[in-house]
């Protein structure tokens, strides 16, 4: 029996690989397999990588990122700086006579590659792959070989993206694998290339034509002659195929024209047949096989035009999708590639057909999966924000534009490529207005350099820069002009303005830059999904303020046949270090949440965008309600049902409640909800075939506390907040804060409290509050409060009174990509200090030094209660105003 030791090593599995394909193959043509395993890392400075530290390492599989657990604190900030990888490999001496590679899907952002001490190769950018030669340094034999790599995620000058609102996570976060080919194989030192390029010169429905060009290496002794043969399968059949005959020399260029293939079917979201070309290197004497590659390949052809959108094979077809980002809950962006290519099964399964890979290349797994399922795609290099004017940052620019388009250009998915995204967010030289001409003259002249390189590289698909709203600048400066089409990435009635300015600015596009092409390449707006309101407001995260920014943008696009696309930002919420808000360091914009739950803005899409029939009760995903009843007991809540059948019905515990014409696929029902447990039911379709149950607990709050007998619920409030807040594992909802009337709960006196700058938030603040998970609860609060009362019968009860300081002295942040935010001074803090005092008891004395700011801070009180008044918290100033963020009161008996 083999041991287990044995068994694990990476010897063995490469020599039982060998013993597997050798038989098949005549010992020729590639081998590739993955070295994710047996990986050790440490974190820091090492600084002779052939002298490597004994102690301070652990075990880790790729993909890996050293962030991850800083994703998961509530610090601000993450690890930037160096990483250090190690392991053994082994080579069987069997491949003596091979060329061998490590490919590195990617690291972020700059690697160096050491074998026994010896650096063999260096990559610089943290989002395409790599291929190093390691041909020449590698032992052969059961010794093995000190595999080392240093990968560098620090803020380097020179390299984009210089910042983003996205976390540069580091580490070698996707796979790596050794590949090992004969000495005559396709090339692959080229900026990570594949050695080949397929294109269909001539498609239509009745013929398509392939070409194949390409390059092979020889690093072999001697010059041989070998035929290239490309074969085109489909479904297994050979449909076409021919072969030219070569001098391989060390480096030798080919062209295939093939047969054209009759009646091709054709590629498209709706039906994404798939070809496959397999390209292979025969030497010309021997008969053997020196290397393959396949390829897949769709026939489709397709037009943006300036007027009436996008053609997709002669038809027009809408574009709507999302961007996505590359990382998951809590793992950082080292995602397992099943999760990948789960999030463009998450789009399609939500009826969308783009995809915008942003803001930098992928995993190969996602644009594979893009070709599968017949999603369009655009990829872009990640200059955002803005450029550095050095030829060191243009020289980076220009090859990761090549690296990416030579390494995704095989994806009959793309049709787009793209670079600089919203470069002219926030300029520099704000006060020197010629330097800032120089700047704008510099970007555009790195713009042209880029568009000039991607034509030349690849004239088959379309080019594009995404800009922000300020429609002026980007015109002046000409990045409306240089590129073949315009993305608009905008937030009207989000970051700034209303809901109405997005259709005017569409249109502005259309009157001004009639002859440009138009995608939305981002809109979105923040939804925390712990946050309902009914009465929405911009800048408040709720559920339901996301879904009518979604409803008007989504209509205003399908009503303008001259918008090509429309890109939802994001498919999914993700990681961005810097922001606060109400999730911190998370970007709420997405359509699921990082951990890939549907949010209702998710089910919208679906009613509108699939074609079979689809039904979905939404209420934002939560489990149970609360809210204060009507006189019977009741609780009246709104139900959102999506669907896209005619007319939906709704049933309340076997009770019809209603029938409804959904309206942009969403019906709204009001339905009253008892103590305990409900369940919805709603219906449509032929025979009301389509059927969605939907479990919730209701925990209504009666309007007369004092009448309660029995079963006490949950009292909990956030002051200064007009908002319900869901927090899901504590089974808590803290409803919005009302004032207090007689023999109910809530406030008297003092005012909500805002910011001085209330362009984006018209209450509480936007800055995380730290040592809580609910940042909402202390987010809002009432200034001057006097008093909270709850008319409780009498009992034992628990009050908990939680604070936190919303002023500080100084500036509030502002973050760069928060395209509507003023200046936002915050208000003069000179400090403060109360007194609490619980049913005329003085409980806390002096509160106010405690508060630091945005930190919160919590109280638990037990009270008796045995009087008619039931529980009176009152407040009681000695310096500056009185404050109180949430409230709880828990009856313990
Ligand atoms: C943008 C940026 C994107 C941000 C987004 C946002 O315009 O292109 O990177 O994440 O806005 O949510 O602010």
């Amino acid at each position: 029996m083999l041991s287990a030791h044995i068994l694990r090593s990476p010897a063995f599995f490469i020599c039982l690989l060998l013993f597997f394909i050798a038989p098949a193959t005549a010992g020729a043509q590639r081998i590739t397999i993955s070295a994710n395993s047996d990986w050790k890392f440490r974190q820091g400075r090492i600084v002779n990588p052939g002298v490597l530290p004994a102690a301070g390492w652990q075990a880790v599989t790729l993909p890996h990122s050293w962030n991850r657990f800083d994703t998961q604190d509530d610090e601000p900030g993450y690890y930037r700086g160096e990483g250090w990888y190690t392991r053994r490999i082994i080579f069987p001496p069997g491949w003596k006579e091979k060329e061998i590679f490590l490919e590195f899907g990617g690291a972020n952002q700059v690697t160096e590659v050491f074998l026994n001490g010896k650096k063999v190769g260096e990559h610089t950018g943290g989002y395409t792959a790599f291929n190093i030669n390691i041909t020449s340094a590698v032992i052969f034999g059961p010794a093995g070989n000190g595999l080392t790599v240093k990968v560098n995620n620090s803020h380097q000058p020179d390299v984009p993206p210089l910042s983003a609102d996205f976390t540069f996570f580091g580490g070698i976060y996707r796979e790596v694998h050794i590949v090992a080919t004969e000495k005559i194989h396709f090339e692959r030192d080229q900026y990570g290339s594949r050695g080949i390029v397929i294109t269909t010169p001539v498609v239509s429905a009745e013929t398509g034509e392939v070409h194949v060009e390409g390059t092979l290496t020889n690093s072999g002794p001697a010059e041989r002659k070998v035929s290239v043969r490309a074969s085109v399968y489909y479904r297994d059949s050979l449909v076409s195929a021919t072969a030219t005959t070569l001098i391989a020399k060390q480096r030798s260029s080919f062209t295939i024209d093939l047969p054209a293939v009759k009646n091709p079917g054709l590629w498209s979201p709706a039906d994404p047949e798939l070809y496959v070309v397999r390209t292979t290197i025969i030497d010309a004497v021997t008969g053997i096989v020196k290397d393959e590659l396949s390829s897949p390949l769709g026939f489709r052809w397709f037009r943006f035009d300036a007027e009436k959108g996008f053609f997709l094979n002669g038809e027009p077809l809408k574009l709507i999708g999302a961007s996505r980002h590359q990382d998951y809950q809590d793992i950082a962006n080292a995602v397992p590639a099943e999760l990948a290519l789960r999030d463009v099964e998450l789009l399609k399964e939500m009826g969308g057909n783009f995809l915008r890979v942003a803001h930098y290349p992928q995993d190969q797994v996602v644009l594979d999966a893009c070709d599968r399922l017949g999603i369009l795609a655009s990829v872009e290099i990640p200059i955002v924000n803005a450029i550095i004017e050095t030829p060191a940052f243009s020289a980076n620019c220009l090859n990761m534009q090549t690296e990416m388009i030579r390494q995704n250009r095989h994806h009959p998915s793309v049709v787009v490529w793209t670079y600089m995204n919203e470069v002219l967010l926030r300029p520099p030289f704000a006060t020197d207005s010629l330097r800032r001409e120089t700047y704008f003259r510099n970007v555009a002249a790195l713009a042209q350099r880029l568009e000039d390189l991607t034509r030349k590289e690849d004239p088959t698909r379309y080019t594009m820069i995404p800009n922000h709203g300020n429609f002026a600048l980007y015109h002046r400066v000409g990045l409306t002009r240089i590129p073949m089409i315009v993305g608009w990435n905008l937030y009207q009635g989000w970051y700034s303005g209303k809901l109405a300015g997005f259709a005017d600015f569409l249109d502005k596009h259309h009157r001004e830059l009639g002859d440009k092409p138009l995608l939305v390449t981002e809109y979105g707006a923040d939804v925390d999904s712990r946050i309902h309101s009914d009465h929405p407001v911009r800048f408040d995260k709720s559920v339901e303020y996301g879904l009518t920014y979604h409803q008007v943008y989504l209509k205003a696009m399908m009503d303008r046949p001259f918008v090509a696309a429309g890109i939802a930002w994001n498919l999914a919420d993700f990681n961005s270090e810097e922001r606060g808000e109400s999730d911190p360091h998370i970007n709420n914009k997405g359509l699921l949440t990082i951990g890939r739950k549907p949010k209702d803005t998710y089910y919208f899409y679906q009613a509108n965008l699939l074609k079979v029939p689809f039904l979905k009760i939404g209420l934002g995903g939560r489990s149970f309600l609360s809210g204060e009843a009507n006189g019977e007991g009741i609780l009246i809540q709104r139900v959102r049902v999506y669907s896209n059948q005619p007319i939906v019905s709704l049933f309340l515990n076997g009770k019809k409640l209603a029938e409804q014409r959904p309206v942009q696929g969403v019906a709204t029902f009001e339905a009253g909800f008892r103590a305990g447990n409900n369940v919805l039911l709603a219906r449509a379709g032929e025979g009301d075939a389509l059927t969605d149950q939907y479990v919730v607990e209701a925990m209504p709050v009666p309007g007369q506390l004092s009448a309660i007998t029995s079963g006490f619920p949950a009292l909990n409030m956030c002051l200064g907040d007009p908002r319900h807040f869901t927090q899901e594992n504590g089974r808590q909802v803290w409803l919005p804060e009302q004032p207090y009337k007689k023999g109910s709960w809530g406030y008297v006196g003092g005012r909500r409290f805002t910011m001085k700058d209330t362009t984006r938030l018209s209450f509480g603040t936007n800055e995380a509050i730290a040592n809580t998970d609910l940042d909402p609860v202390y987010q809002t609060q009432r200034v001057g409060i006097e008093q909270f009362i709850a008319s409780v019968p009498a009992g034992q009860y628990e009050l908990t009174l939680h604070f936190a300081e919303l002023l500080s002295a100084g500036p509030a942040k502002v973050l760069a990509y928060d395209l509507g935010a003023k200046s936002a001074a915050k208000d003069e803090f000179k400090g403060r200090m109360f007194d609490v005092q619980v049913n005329g008891v003085t409980v806390l004395e002096g509160i106010g030094a405690e508060l630091t700011a945005a930190d919160a801070v919590s109280y638990k009180i037990p009270v008796s209660v045995n009087n008619k008044e039931g529980l009176v918290v009152t407040f009681v100033p000695r310096k500056g105003e009185t404050i109180l963020n949430a409230i709880q009161i828990r009856k313990i008996y």
